[in-house]
């Protein structure tokens, strides 16, 4: 199958990448498999949390989502038909090792083994994430990632999945936006698992980077053939007025989002300013934690969809800016992405980066077999346009991802926004390709004739 419809006359982007640039597409396991309790798999935190009343805004679950568990064939064809070169995707840890020690899943294990086999033969590189936030319930029944124990956990399981997938996977990312698990999950509580405790947040993310580092070390003592990362959810913050009071907020604002995890992964330390704003409420940090932090990384994932705005009295609106608006609420503004990413190669010694997440989530209508969705495409291409203006200025971009291939499964917000290139219609689960995904077929299209012109000018030369 190849998407050759004619794609919206949204321009590419000017800019040119590198031959071995890697474009791809990116799901999470919890968005789009479905099966919740098929084939031995065990529970995890969104399966529990889903059953909270208005826990999501329409009051739905993952237990179908896009069914990808049963429909991994046509899904990897989708993909294909893409001409991306990686896909990135999450493994449910709660499907492979259901109490999240102890035995493994073979069933499970064996969705995974096809699904990387599945890509290898269509000439795609598998791009795995161990945690995209579906923590099995059993060890949220301990404490979860409040207790230390947990770290250790996560490095077996990052230990078997290498033995398990490691001589195919490209290359392995261990969390997903440790931020968000921190802080919606377990300060405001709107993601699982509802705690609502500063305290219990700060020490969540010190045992997700502990994890990390420990995990990367393990890894790599083990022998691991695969590229070792993280990804962040990273944004600039911009103070709303040119006021002392809003830049100071910036700045603390900065320090929570930013700094907090880069400072660790670069620095091996905590920003001051921000230990000082949380007082009792920091992590308790155990000696040889920081180093263990900071072990190396091979690249690194940043999923950008907006800038912050910070103002000390709480009362910027996006809705008054000015800019326009994804469906989410937030802020169309794809300058933010390269402001952002030539600051961090500024600011700290960073490994290759990707943009492992990026897109929009619009309002969609299905026409036929057609979403018109030039929104979403042209929101694509002005980000894409951004990483390429990163690049030109130096940054050390090898790939970028969009979020997401499929409609799904969009947390709290349940199944109402759309960030999908490929509509699903959640009665049939027939798959439409949006016409940003027509657009970025044909612009991948037009980078592989790229490619192969440099390649023949090498050859002539
Ligand atoms: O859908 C999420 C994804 O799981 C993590 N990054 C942000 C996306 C859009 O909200």
């Amino acid at each position: 199958m190849k998407l050759i419809m004619t794609p919206p006359p949204v321009p590419h982007p000017t800019q040119s990448f590198p031959d071995n640039f890697v474009w791809g597409v990116a799901t999470s396991s919890f968005q789009i498999e479905g099966a919740p309790a098929e084939d031995g798999k065990g529970p995890s935190i969104w399966d529990t949390f889903c059953q909270q009343p208005g826990a999501i805004a329409d009051a739905s679950n993952g237990d179908v989502a896009c069914d990808h568990y049963h429909r991994l064939e046509q899904d990897l064809n989708l993909i294909a038909a893409l001409g991306v070169d990686a896909y990135r995707f999450s493994v449910s840890w709660p499907r492979v090792q259901p109490l999240g020690h102890g035995e493994w899943n073979p069933k499970g294990l064996d969705f995974y083994q096809r699904l990387v086999d599945g890509l290898i033969a269509r000439g795609i590189k598998p791009y795995l994430t161990l945690n995209h936030w579906d923590l099995p319930q059993a060890l949220q029944d301990r404490g979860g990632w409040t207790d230390r124990d947990t770290v250790h956990r996560f490095t077996d399981y990052a230990l078997g999945m290498d033995r398990v997938l490691g001589d195919r996977i490209a290359a392995v990312t261990t969390h997903n936006e440790p931020w968000v698990m921190a802080v919606l999950g377990h300060e405001s509580g709107i993601f699982a698992p509802g705690q609502k405790s500063r305290a219990a947040a700060n020490q969540v993310a010190h045992h997700l980077l502990l994890s990390h580092g420990l995990a990367l070390q393990a890894l790599r003592a083990q022998g691991s053939r695969s590229r070792l990362g993280i990804v962040l959810n990273l944004s600039p913050v911009q103070p709303a007025t040119d006021s002392a009071a809003d830049h100071a907020q910036a700045r603390l604002e900065d320090g929570k989002l930013l700094r907090w995890y880069m400072d660790p992964l670069f620095k091996a330390s905590y920003p001051q300013d921000v230990l000082d704003y949380l007082g009792a409420d920091a992590p308790q940090v155990q000696d040889g934690d920081m180093a263990a932090i900071a072990t190396p990384m091979d690249f690194m994932g940043i999923n950008y969809y907006s800038r912050s705005v910070a103002s000390a009295d709480g009362s910027w609106r996006a809705e008054t800016s000015g800019l326009p608006l994804t469906d989410m609420g937030w802020e169309i503004y794809p300058r933010g992405l390269s402001d952002l990413l030539v600051r961090m190669h500024r600011d700290y010694p960073v490994p290759p980066l990707y943009v492992t997440e990026n897109g929009g989530a619009f309002r969609d209508a299905l026409e036929g077999d057609r979403v018109h969705d030039r929104d979403r495409t042209e929101y694509i291409a002005a980000h894409i346009a951004a990483v390429g203006d990163a690049l030109a200025q130096g940054v050390p971009m090898e790939g970028y991802m969009v979020w997401s291939l499929l409609d799904n499964f969009e947390w709290a917000s349940g199944y109402a926004k759309r960030f999908g290139i490929v509509h699903v219609d959640y009665d049939t689960q027939r798959r439409t390709p949006k016409d940003s995904a027509l657009w970025y077929a044909e612009f991948l299209r037009a980078q592989q004739a790229a490619r192969a012109d440099a390649g023949h000018l090498l050859v002539g030369a």
